[in-house]
C-alpha cells in the first residue's frame, strides 16, 4: 500500500514536471488561476502630512474595496527602512510592489533585486532616478508643471515684483526637485524684477515649516513679500510663524503652497494663504487599476498623470465641502 502511494506520489510529480517544463506559458501560475486574491506590497514613506495620510487611505481603502491582500509599510521618511520593506515584499513572494520613493537616488540596487525576482514594480507619487527597465511605470503627479503654476500665481500676487522665500520640500525627493525646478525656471525666465531671497528645507512637515520660516523673518523679516511652501502643511507652520511675528499672513506676506488638502482651504477662507496648487493623493484606485493590469498580462503606460488644478481664495469656501482629502 505504502509502495503503491510512493509510486503514485512520484508519477504525479513527475508528470505536474513535465507540464511545468513543456507547457511553458500555458502553466496555472497562482495570480491567475481562479479567484486567488492579487497580492500588493506598498513601501509608503512616512506619514509626514495631511496629503500622506489622504494618499495612505485611499490605497488602504481601495484595497478593502476590491479584496487585494495588502502589506502595508510605512518608512517614516528613511529610505533605508524602504529597502527593508521591498525585501521582505520579496521574501514574501508577492505579486506587484509599489513603491512611493522618500529621494530619488540610491535605488537601482533593491530595484534590480526585484526585477531579477520577476516581480513588478510601479513607482507611486515620487519619481526614483534609475533606468526605465527597473519599473512597469510611474503614476503620479508633474511635479515641475506645480512649480511653474505656483510661479504664475505668485506674480500675480505680487505684481511681478519683490521678494520671495522658498520653503522646499525633503531634500532629494523628486516632489521637491521637481517643484524648485518648475518654479525657479518661470521665475527666470518671466519675471526679472522678483527675487528668491532665501531657500530652504522644511522637510514638508509643519513643525519644520514654521521653524525655517522663523529663522527667514528673523533675518529679512521686513524684506519678504511673498512665500512659495512646496506643500500646505509648511505653509501652514508658516503662517503661525508669520502671526508670531506680527505679520498678517496672507496680506503682509502672500503665499503659495502646493497640494491643496482641506487645511489649506481652512486658511484660505480665513485669508491667511492666498492660493494652493493641486496635488493628488487619492491614487489608490488608479494604482490598483495598474497592478491588476500588469498581472493580467496588458501593456501599461511608463507614465500615468493625476489630474489636478489650483484654486484661490475667492472659491475657497465654496470647494471646500468638495474636498476629498
Ligand atoms: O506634496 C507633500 C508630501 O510626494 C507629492 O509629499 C508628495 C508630497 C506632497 O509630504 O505634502
Amino acid at each position: 500500500m505504502k509502495v503503491k502511494k510512493l509510486l503514485s506520489l512520484v508519477l504525479a510529480s513527475a508528470m505536474a514536471l513535465s507540464i511545468g517544463c513543456s507547457g511553458g506559458k500555458e502553466e496555472p501560475k497562482g495570480e491567475d488561476s481562479g479567484d486567488k486574491k492579487l497580492v500588493v506590497g506598498y513601501a509608503q514613506l512616512g506619514a509626514e502630512s495631511e496629503w500622506r495620510t489622504a494618499c495612505t487611505n485611499s490605497v488602504k481603502e481601495e484595497a478593502a474595496k476590491r479584496g487585494v491582500d495588502l502589506k502595508f509599510s510605512d518608512a517614516q521618511q528613511k529610505q533605508e527602512n524602504q529597502i527593508k520593506a521591498i525585501r521582505s515584499f520579496i521574501a514574501q513572494g508577492v505579486d506587484v510592489i509599489g513603491v512611493s520613493p522618500v529621494v530619488e537616488s540610491g535605488w537601482e540596487t533593491v530595484f534590480k533585486e526585484v526585477k531579477d525576482a520577476g516581480i513588478p514594480l510601479v513607482l507611486v507619487d515620487r519619481k526614483a532616478d534609475v533606468p526605465e527597465d527597473l519599473y512597469a511605470c510611474y503614476l503620479g503627479s508633474d511635479f515641475v508643471d506645480e512649480g511653474i503654476k505656483a510661479a504664475d500665481e505668485l506674480a500675480k500676487l505680487i505684481d511681478g515684483k519683490g521678494n520671495i522665500v522658498e520653503l522646499q520640500g525633503t531634500v532629494g525627493s523628486s516632489a521637491a526637485v521637481g517643484r524648485q525646478e518648475g518654479f525657479l525656471q518661470r521665475i527666470n525666465e518671466k519675471y526679472p524684477d522678483i527675487k528668491i531671497i532665501k531657500s530652504q528645507t522644511g522637510d514638508f512637515t509643519r513643525a519644520k515649516g514654521k521653524e525655517v520660516m522663523e529663522a527667514f523673518l528673523k533675518s529679512d523679516g521686513e524684506n519678504i513679500q511673498a512665500l512659495f511652501a512646496h506643500n500646505d502643511d509648511m505653509a501652514i507652520g508658516a503662517i503661525q510663524a508669520i502671526e508670531e511675528y506680527g505679520k498678517k499672513p496672507g496680506e503682509d506676506i502672500k503665499i503659495v503652497s502646493v497640494d491643496a488638502v482641506k487645511g489649506a482651504f481652512e486658511a484660505m477662507i480665513a485669508g491667511k494663504l492666498n492660493v494652493t496648487v493641486e496635488c493628488n493623493p487619492l491614487l489608490g484606485p488608479q494604482f490598483f487599476d495598474v497592478c491588476e493590469d500588469i498581472v493580467a498580462g496588458k501593456e501599461v503606460p511608463k507614465v500615468i498623470p493625476s489630474e489636478e488644478g489650483v484654486f484661490r481664495q475667492d472659491t475657497a469656501a465654496q470647494e471646500l465641502p468638495n474636498r476629498k482629502y
